[in-house]
């Protein structure tokens, strides 16, 4: 597809589709280190790991993936997506993640309905001037399996990114369990190594999974260089030594608080990774601004 019609459709939609983003290879890598993770109790760290306290009984969510290893931080600028993220969040301001997390989920858990674009949270929020994006929260929604019907696949409201009016369902409860009943909404189906982008403010969530075996993807959150960890995480000082610069940036892209009374120079902010977006793209962006 060519970034023009992707544009449009990811204006029109609020979302995404990348096919094939990740290959088998690299898939079976991320896997067979996600299965060394399994045993992990809520709450529970190892290394700079957490399995978050809140994912009880059939859902898990491993947090800080990066922190796996290097078949994850492949992840952090990753081919197939880093110039569209780049792009919808907001040209040459630079980047940061601030939340990456597996979610391993079994039979009866179910993601309900949330977000929408009638809240106005400027965190999450869609945004489109004068040529540019400048939306407040892209995610990556990657499958580590395939996810087909039963599987509890991702459920979006296309185009609520820009809804004015709150959808019924939030004051019915009708998408409490999962949004199967809600009208509007329908369910993404994923082949292993495909990965969903999506605008946070479209409301979304997913179908309960009711087959047998395990769901897994993993969720990857983009936004602003100057935004913060929801959960207040830090990157390793090991992680963050051994990212290539263009990573690092990414994953920390503040340099440390500066205390008052310090002589010299103020560390600069340099959006290294948006610089190749913004050499890619100056040419549409001209006279735009
Ligand atoms: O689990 C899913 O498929 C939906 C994920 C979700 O709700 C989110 O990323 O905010």
């Amino acid at each position: 597809m060519s970034v023009e019609m992707d544009e449009y459709l990811f204006d029109l939609r609020g979302y995404l589709m990348l096919e094939g983003a990740v290959e088998a290879d690299h898939q079976a890598e991320l896997n067979a280190i996600l299965d060394t993770y399994q045993d992990l109790e809520p709450g529970e760290w190892r290394g700079w790991v957490r399995r978050s306290p809140n994912s009880k009984g059939t859902t898990r969510h491993l947090h800080q993936v990066f922190e796996m290893g290097e078949p994850f931080e492949r992840l952090i600028d990753h081919p197939s997506w880093i110039d569209h993220i780049t792009r919808f969040v907001g040209g040459d301001d630079g980047l940061f993640i601030d939340e990456s997390f597996a979610d391993i989920r079994q039979q009866t858990a179910a993601t309900p309905l949330h977000s929408g674009a009638h809240k106005r949270r400027i965190r999450t929020q869609y945004r489109y001037h004068n040529g540019q994006f400048r939306c407040g929260q892209i995610n990556i929604l990657l499958a580590l399996r395939d996810v087909g019907p039963g599987d509890g696949g991702t459920m979006v409201i296309p185009s609520s990114h820009k809804s004015n009016l709150l959808h019924p369902a939030f004051e019915s409860g009708e998408g409490r369990g999962g949004l199967e009943n809600v009208e509007g909404a329908v369910e993404v189906s994923y082949n292993a190594g495909d990965a969903l982008m999506f605008v946070d403010c479209m409301a979304h969530g997913s179908a309960e999974r009711v087959n047998d075996g395990e769901r897994r993807i993993l969720i990857i959150r983009y936004g602003p260089h100057w935004g913060t960890d929801r959960y207040g995480y830090q990157p390793s000082p090991e992680l963050v030594r051994r990212l290539t610069p263009e990573r690092r940036q990414i994953v920390q892209p503040l340099p440390p608080i500066t205390p008052p009374n310090v002589e010299g120079e103020y560390p600069k902010r340099e959006p290294r990774v948006a610089k190749a977006a913004v050499d890619k793209y100056k040419g549409r962006w001209e006279g735009r601004r």
